[in-house]
């Protein structure tokens, strides 16, 4: 190949907990990419780490009493086996810790001061005065000033998603003592991200991969662009050059990690890591679809402003949901990848499949035992794993091998248009299809063996039975080589079992196209055992119970007493007046009537009313509630409403606005 070697790169894990399904859509479809471009023939780089530095992991290793370093160790350790349990196989998997991110990083943030990039502002920041320091990112907690639901330090992860800057949250507390922080001033260091606008426009434009990626971060760049603060006051990450006390914003050396990794890895084998990274370059990341900004906006202006080339491709896949609810540790709504499947003696494959072929790359993935099972046995076992074996079982019982005749050249023809679909697919990035057309295949396949019956010509005419056979072994040739990248476990055995000495994963696709030479093969094994119901519904029972314990736990957790809940002020009022709030398609400006005064409320209600229809409206109202900003517009209170449509509630009987609710 002429071209420059591709870099394919996956988001970086913290190390802060184990390993789930959720991380897998990243990384399987990702390995999947690069063995399928390897089959191609193209010459490929993998490299991928973990994420050491940021808060998650402080606040983590602190409540674990350990070190951050120790915990980070522990946690690489446990994704670099997992990743190889799951046959997602990098060729370098590093840590941003490690002395190479470090001066990576350090030499970038130089590179940026001394093109102007850089520079400092004293801002107002959290502190805890009981904890006796500032508190960045996730050691605080608050309300999100644009959409008014609670938030973590650094991001709106529950609301509207948006980043926030340091000292933007509002109402902060310490998430360790809970005492409410204070603002005091600071000196930081910013990136002028906002100077990158013209650029981002033009380079998004011409951004590879996913329109996803594309087209959120074109919508952002437009919106507006805000300097980042790229400092944070802690010990743990990487020293702002100059200043002791400061680390860089984890999200400033995790991307870095990919040129870090990139270089280890060059220095293992002997490689130039500039080819890779500098001028025009073929990098592509493969991330979950909520690091959109981060990787289309913040870090390809990080490396323009440093000198650097500019990602060629960034690929973004949906969200993974579990039993159709967002996942979620804290609510049960989770899949170990270890201990609920790995452990349990269920092969990589099985779940890889289900995760390429369930939905396309970028739209929401849900995972049920049920469909799991489902898909796994129609598919992998009753068509693929049914095909191979009978061909195999037939040759070898008749034939001791492979039967001694040309192969059909419509069968070639089929293999081929195979091929061509799935070539197209894998370079739009959409797996569903490419594997979709895989299955196809191996369905044309199993009609073939089933409808040529080659069991019943033999008693007739054996050389028709031999031809029929030979056509399904060479279908079973092009299979293997194809479902590679998707079943890397199966596909070796089967390589094997077709009588060949040559490692897969050294050969090409093009290789299904020669003739099978006439040999012996060995009797096969059947190699998809199918998933039985009753395993099926114990691991779905499991998931239940882990869910009802989550309720559980999640309301023993905060008993309240008598005293706290009357500290809340609830009464009774009457809505006055509703106008839409310009610029925001959820939220209301209400005047509400409590009794003794009249309060301006904003409420997220304005997809589900009209507001002339509110209007003398009873509704029941948090009266003591700290006032926020929402949107720029004050609110004074909160209506009480249910569920996902915002019924309001509303007492039964007319009562006068400002009667208390006890
Ligand atoms: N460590 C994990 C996440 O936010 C984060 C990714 C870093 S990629 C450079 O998904
Ligand atoms: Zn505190």
């Amino acid at each position: 190949m002429s071209e420059k070697p591709i870099l394919v790169t996956c988001g970086l894990p913290y190390t802060n907990g184990p390993c789930h399904i959720g991380h897998l859509r990243t990384y399987v479809p990702a390995d999947c990419y690069v063995r399928y471009l390897r089959r191609r023939g193209e010459e490929v780089v993998f490299v991928c780490g973990s994420d050491n530095h940021g808060t998650p992991i402080v606040v983590s290793a602190e409540e674990a009493k350990i070190s951050p370093r120790e915990m980070s160790e522990r946690y690489h350790a446990h994704f670099d086996q997992t990743f190889r349990r799951m046959k997602v196989e990098f060729d370098h998997f590093g840590m941003t810790d490690d002395p190479t991110n470090h001066s990576r990083t350090r030499q970038i943030v130089e590179a940026l001061r001394r093109n102007g990039f850089i520079y400092s502002k004293v801002i107002k920041q959290s502190y805890c005065t009981n904890c006796r320091r500032f508190l960045p990112d996730r050691y605080v907690e608050g309300t999100c000033p644009h959409c008014g639901v609670q938030a973590r330090g650094d991001e709106c992860d529950q609301g509207c998603g948006r980043h926030l800057e340091p000292g933007e949250i509002r109402d902060p507390v310490c998430m360790v003592c809970k005492t409410k922080a204070e603002l005091r001033d600071q000196e930081h260091f910013f990136f002028r991200l906002s100077e990158f606008k013209e650029f981002l426009l033009q380079y998004l434009d011409g951004l590879s991969g996913t329109l996803n990626a594309k087209n959120y971060a074109l919508g952002w760049v437009k919106e507006d662009l805000h300097d980042w603060c790229i400092t944070r006051t802690l010990d743990w990450g990487v020293k702002f050059p100059g200043r002791d006390d400061l680390v860089v914003y984890v999200w400033v050396d995790a991307p870095i990690g990919y040129i870090s990794f990139t270089e280890e890895w060059a220095k293992k084998t002997g490689n130039d890591w500039k080819a890779l990274w500098c001028g025009d370059n073929r990098v592509t990341h493969f991330i979950g679809g909520d690091i959109i900004y981060h990787h289309c906006i913040f870090w390809p202006a990080l490396l323009k402003g440093a000198g650097y080339g500019t990602p060629y491709s960034v690929v973004a896949s949906g969200m993974v949901k579990v039993d159709d609810h967002k996942f979620s540790k804290s609510r049960g709504y989770v899949v170990w990848t270890n201990d609920d499947y790995l452990d349990r003696g269920l092969s990589a494959d099985y779940l890889r499949y289900y995760l390429l072929s369930y939905t396309n790359h970028t739209k929401d993935l849900n995972f049920s035992w049920k469909v799991f099972g489902e898909r796994v046995n129609n598919e992998l076992v009753n068509t693929l794993g049914n095909f191979i074996y009978r061909s195999l079982y037939f040759a070898h019982k008749e034939f001791g091998g492979i039967p001694d005749v040309p192969a059909r050249e419509e069968i070639f023809g089929q293999i081929r248009q195979s091929f061509a679909r799935v070539d197209t697919a894998m370079h739009e990035y959409d797996f569903k299809v490419a594997v979709d057309e895989m299955m196809a295949l191996a369905a044309f396949g199993n009609n073939y063996i089933q409808s040529n019956a080659p069991w019943k010509r033999i008693k007739t005419d054996r050389q028709a039975a031999a031809q029929v056979i030979k056509d399904c072994l060479v279908l079973a040739r092009a299979l293997c080589l194809l479902f590679e990248p998707v079943l890397p476990e199966k596909t070796r055995e089967i390589w094997a079992m077709l009588g060949n000495s040559s490692q897969l994963e050294t050969c090409i696709l093009d290789e299904a196209f020669s003739d099978l030479p006439p040999s012996a093969l060995p009797a096969p094994r059947p190699l998809f055992p199918k998933l039985e119901d009753a395993f099926i519904t114990e691991m779905d029972s499991l998931l239940q119970k882990r869910v009802g314990e989550a309720k559980k736990r999640s309301k023993e957790e905060v008993p309240v007493s008598i005293e706290e809940f009357s500290r809340l002020d609830i009464r009774t009022g009457k809505i006055l007046s509703a106008e839409p709030i310009p610029k925001s398609s959820k939220l209301l400006r209400l005047q509400v009537d409590i009794g003794d005064e009249k309060r301006q409320i904003v409420a997220g209600i304005a997809q589900f009313y009209y507001p002339a229809d509110l209007i003398g409206l009873p509704v029941v109202v948090v009266a003591n509630l700290a006032p926020a900003k929402i949107f720029g517009v004050e609110s004074r209170g909160m209506l009480l409403a249910a569920g996902d449509r915002a019924s309001l509630l509303m007492p039964r009987t007319d009562v006068p606005p400002g009667t208390k609710i006890r």
